[in-house]
């Protein structure tokens, strides 16, 4: 099935295509106006995203609201993690305030919520999450965003930050590999019931 991903964001775009392609889901891209994220959770953006982009379209159209959730930072910054700090400063924001946080306390998770939206108005939604640390400095050229301060405790990729895993280490675990293929499997089930 061929599906627009209704995202500003080119990593997004290649996590989608890598992840789903082997799933039997094509994406593609589209010129799309920038919906305003106005919700109070990552489903709820999710929502706007993919709702926005499916009434610009006409098309089944997906969409993924994300971000690192840190615990000693009650969560934040959620919701906000592209907005959390200008570009380019962000990682060194979360750090900063981590500074005197012992390892014990530095733990954090990724969320992802998908949710595509079909022309008909059917809504299928699907949330991953994936857990570890913040490290002390960033470690690892790869990925993006909170990556190279991400040190995943999960199995297949413990000890190693998302930046330094290979794309194949971190679809394996991460927050939107377990979103995505939750997705394709609730959208399988979908597509037969048509
Ligand atoms: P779109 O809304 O256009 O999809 P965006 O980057 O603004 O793109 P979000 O609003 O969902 O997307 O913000 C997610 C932010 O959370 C993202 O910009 C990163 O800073 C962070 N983030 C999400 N997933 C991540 C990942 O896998 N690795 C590192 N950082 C991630």
């Amino acid at each position: 099935m061929n599906m627009i991903i209704a995202t500003h964001n080119r990593h997004k775009v290649e996590e989608f295509s890598r992840i789903l392609a082997p799933l039997g889901v094509t994406i593609q891209t589209a010129e799309l106006t920038e919906a305003e994220e106005t919700g109070e959770t990552f489903r709820e953006n999710a929502y706007i995203k993919a709702k926005s982009a499916c009434d610009e379209t006409g098309l089944p159209c997906i969409a993924d609201d994300s971000g690192l959730s840190v615990d000693a930072l009650h969560g934040e910054p959620g919701v906000y993690s592209a907005r959390y700090a200008p570009e380019g400063q962000r990682k060194q924001t979360v750090l900063k305030k981590l500074e005197n946080v012992p390892e014990a306390e530095r733990g954090a998770h990724f969320t992802s919520a998908i949710c595509c939206v079909f022309p008909n108005g059917d809504v299928l939604e699907a949330e991953g999450y994936c857990y570890g640390r913040i490290s002390r400095e960033c470690r690892g050229t790869g990925g993006f965003g909170y990556d190279p301060i991400f040190l995943c405790t999960e199995a297949g990729c413990a000890g190693k930050t998302f930046g330094e895993a290979t794309s194949e280490e971190k679809d394996a675990v991460s927050h939107r590999g377990k979103s995505l293929r939750l997705f394709a499997e609730k959208l399988e089930n979908y597509l037969k019931q048509k």
